[in-house]
């Protein structure tokens, strides 16, 4: 109640959903992503249904200047950032000898790069006050070995890497730093990352839907915990490619 959360990849899919739960908690939500047409309507949204003041900015995660530009512009609207939450991130599944160099590095750029450069405009203030809360949005493909996905999750393997040492370096203060590994959820993600929608074909029934993985973000800003793992209890290599 009362806290200030920043959103990467608020636009849609998890990201919208945790934005709503926490403005019904009384929570103030900063919303970040690209659309800025999707980020103002899901704020009008919030405004008219809840007693919060959300605000939104426009914002490529990977452009590290404009990383630098947008949490200047907020820390002149807010004095802290209680919360970050870093879920703006896409995919593209394809196996390695056909996948496109552009698609892997961007991939990089947003999912790894964009995580690290939100983090370091947040942390020296929650150092400064000794508090404050990182939530980094990984994945079980960061755990597991998923096939036709492998530099998507070395991309959330990354993540998990970043997370834990980050972990570590403040472990003497009382910030906290937690991951969150979804299995596959039903969002506009898999428009990217599965075109040919094989993958989706093979993984829809098990499923989780946004509202479920939101809930679950929710209750973990309120209680704060090293890794939230919501796992899908499947043999990724036989469901998907018999292997
Ligand atoms: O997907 P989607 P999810 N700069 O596509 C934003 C992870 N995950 O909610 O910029 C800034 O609905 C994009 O906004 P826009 C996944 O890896 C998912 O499922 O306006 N923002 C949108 O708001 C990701 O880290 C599954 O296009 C950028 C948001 O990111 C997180 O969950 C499974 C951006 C993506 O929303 C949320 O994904 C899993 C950029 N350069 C992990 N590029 C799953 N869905 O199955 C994209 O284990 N965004």
């Amino acid at each position: 109640n009362g806290k200030n959360i920043v959103i990467t990849g608020a636009s849609s899919g998890i990201g919208e959903k945790i934005a709503l739960k926490i403005a019904h908690l009384g929570a103030r939500p900063i919303l970040l992503a690209r659309s800025e047409d999707k980020l103002a309507a899901i704020c009008e949204k919030i405004n008219n249904q809840f007693p919060v003041q959300a605000i939104y900015f426009s914002l490529d995660v990977s452009n590290t200047n404009q990383v630098k530009e947008v949490f200047a512009k907020i820390y002149r609207e807010v004095d802290f950032i209680d919360i970050l939450l870093n879920n703006a991130g896409f995919g593209v599944f394809d196996m390695v000898h056909e996948a496109s160099m552009t698609d892997i590095d961007r991939m990089f750029q947003v999912n790894v790069m964009g995580v690290i450069a939100c983090t370091k405009e947040v942390l020296p203030f929650m150092l400064e006050k000794n508090r404050g809360h990182i939530i980094n949005v990984a994945s079980q493909a960061g755990k597991l070995a998923t096939p036709k996905s492998s530099a998507y999750a070395a991309t959330k393997h990354a993540v998990l890497g970043f997370t834990n040492s980050l972990r570590m370096e403040v472990s003497q203060s009382n910030i906290n730093i937690s991951a969150v590994n979804p299995g596959p959820i039903e969002t506009a993600f898999f428009t990217t990352a599965d075109k040919s929608g094989d993958y989706v074909k093979n993984v829809q029934k098990y499923m989780l839907s946004a509202e479920k993985v939101a809930d679950k973000v929710t209750k973990l800003m309120i209680h704060p915990k090293r890794e939230l793992n919501l796992p899908v209890w499947m043999n990724w290599g036989s469901v998907l490619y018999n292997l």
